[in-house]
């Protein structure tokens, strides 16, 4: 089985001028295709691979044979929090959490300013390379922390509803070092039906 690719719902253009498009363009072509391409060449001959998603692959690190364990969560976690990446960002730039998330976020971090506010601090203090996540726990809360590397938060039983990717390839170009400025311009494309629809599901 050969895990593929998604179908991205805008241009590489499209994110303009808040993630440039040369950025995404290199993002999807070349680091996200490497991945899979990496993971496609990990699982091949396993047979415990066949119809399944590789979100389910990595709710279950330990299903994973251990030969292949590392390079399955690499390459897997890449494919999918990239995936996840590209679902949760949107051309569309006026979209507004739904009723239900927005009180759950009040709730939980104060308010969506609150939220805001730590989302991009928990992301600004990440050493090295990453993501950070908005995620729903098992217990029905919210909850906003980063992860290393290609760990994804399916891997802890947690349900992501946002994500950011932290890597530099994945603002250097436009924002060189700034990891700040590419949070501050990330946040206006955010497709936030999407995310609400993650947490309504
Ligand atoms: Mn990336």
């Amino acid at each position: 089985m050969k895990y593929e690719m998604p179908i991205l719902q805008y241009s590489f253009g499209d994110l303009e001028p808040f993630i440039d498009k040369e950025t995404m363009e290199i993002h999807f072509t070349k680091h996200h295709q490497n991945y899979l391409n990496n993971l496609n060449t990990a699982v091949e001959g396993f047979s415990l691979f066949d119809g399944k998603s590789i979100e389910e692959v990595l709710t279950n690190v330990e299903l994973i044979p251990s030969e292949i364990r590392k390079a399955v969560v690499n390459n897997g976690g890449g494919h999918f929090n990239h995936s996840f990446y590209w679902s949760i960002m949107s051309k569309d730039k006026n979209k507004t959490p739904s009723k239900p998330l927005l009180d759950k976020i009040n709730t939980t971090f104060g308010s969506f300013d609150d939220f805001r506010t730590l989302f991009i601090e928990t992301s600004l203090k990440t050493f090295g390379s990453g993501w950070t996540w908005l995620v729903e726990t098992k217990d029905d809360g919210l909850k906003v922390y980063s992860t290393s590397n290609q760990d994804s938060p399916v891997s802890n039983g947690d349900k992501p509803l946002l994500c950011v990717d932290l890597w530099e390839h994945a603002y250097y170009l436009k924002y060189q070092n700034r990891r700040n400025e590419y949070l501050e311009n990330w946040w206006n494309v955010i497709d936030w039906d999407k995310v609400s629809s993650n947490f309504e599901n």
